[in-house]
C-alpha cells in the first residue's frame, strides 16, 4: 500500500451506505480505509469488497489469537478485499509472523502502543520491543499514537525508514495531523473528526493543510 496523501480515514460508527458516501466525498485525498467491528458487524464482511471500490481497505480486526486461529482471521479478510489487516503485537512473535504470512501479499500491520490512556497500563512498556517483533515477523508496518509524537518518533527509530507508521488519535483524541506526520508517521488514521463532521471535505483539506503548515 502507499500512503502519499498520508490519510487512512477510519469509518465506525456509520452504516454501509453512509459510510460509502462519506469514503467517496473524501476519496481524492485518501490512501485507504479503515474498517473495524462496529461497521463489520453492522453491514457484514462484503461492506470490505463495497468500500475497496472507493480505495483500498484496512481491516482493523486487532488480531489477537493463537498463530492458526490469527492466520484464518487474516485470509478471511483478505479474501473479502481488504488491502491490509491490523493484528495486536502484544499477542508475541509466533502470531503475528503467522498472522502476516496468511495476509497472501498484502500489508499486515501490527499495534504496539495504542492511543488511549489505558496503553500506559500495559502497552507503552514494551511497545517498543513489539515494534521491533514486528519487523523481524514482516509486517509491512506498525500502528502508533498520534496521542504521543514523541513515542511515534521513538518507534520510527526502532523500525527504521522501509517499514510504515500509520497513527490513530488524530481530531477527537486530542492529537494533531501535522505533529503526527513529522514526527515519523507515514499516515494518520483519522475517523470521528471527518466522518461526524458537517462538513467532511472542509475537515479533511483543514488536516492536509495542518500537514502542510
Ligand atoms: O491505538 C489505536 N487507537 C485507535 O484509535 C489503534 C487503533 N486502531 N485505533 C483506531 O483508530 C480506532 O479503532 C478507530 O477506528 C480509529 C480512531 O478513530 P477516531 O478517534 O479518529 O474516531
Amino acid at each position: 500500500m502507499r500512503f502519499d496523501n498520508h490519510i487512512v480515514l477510519a469509518l465506525d460508527d456509520l452504516a454501509g451506505d453512509g459510510a460509502v458516501e462519506v469514503a467517496r466525498q473524501l476519496a481524492h485525498g485518501l490512501d485507504a480505509i479503515k474498517v473495524g467491528y462496529p461497521l463489520v458487524l453492522t453491514e457484514g464482511l462484503a461492506v470490505v469488497d463495497r468500500l475497496s471500490r472507493v480505495a483500498p481497505v484496512i481491516c482493523d480486526f486487532k488480531v489477537a489469537d493463537i498463530p492458526a486461529v490469527s492466520a484464518m482471521i487474516v485470509q478471511r479478510a483478505v479474501r473479502a478485499g481488504a488491502s491490509g489487516v491490523i493484528v495486536h503485537g502484544f499477542v508475541g512473535h509466533d502470531s503475528v509472523a503467522e498472522a502476516v504470512a496468511a495476509a497472501e501479499g498484502m500489508d499486515g500491520f501490527a499495534v504496539t502502543e495504542m492511543s488511549h490512556p489505558g496503553a500506559l497500563d500495559y502497552l507503552q512498556d514494551r511497545s517498543e520491543e513489539m515494534a521491533a517483533m514486528a519487523r523481524e515477523a514482516g509486517a509491512a508496518g506498525i500502528i502508533a499514537p498520534a496521542t504521543r509524537p514523541e513515542r511515534v518518533s521513538a518507534l520510527r527509530g526502532i523500525v527504521g525508514t522501509d517499514m510504515v507508521i500509520l497513527s490513530p488519535g488524530v481530531g477527537t483524541q486530542g492529537g494533531s495531523a501535522g505533529t503526527t506526520i513529522r514526527a515519523g508517521a507515514n499516515a494518520v488514521i483519522v475517523g470521528r473528526s471527518l466522518y461526524r463532521s458537517p462538513d467532511p471535505p472542509a475537515a479533511l483539506q483543514a488536516l492536509l493543510d495542518d500537514m502542510m503548515a
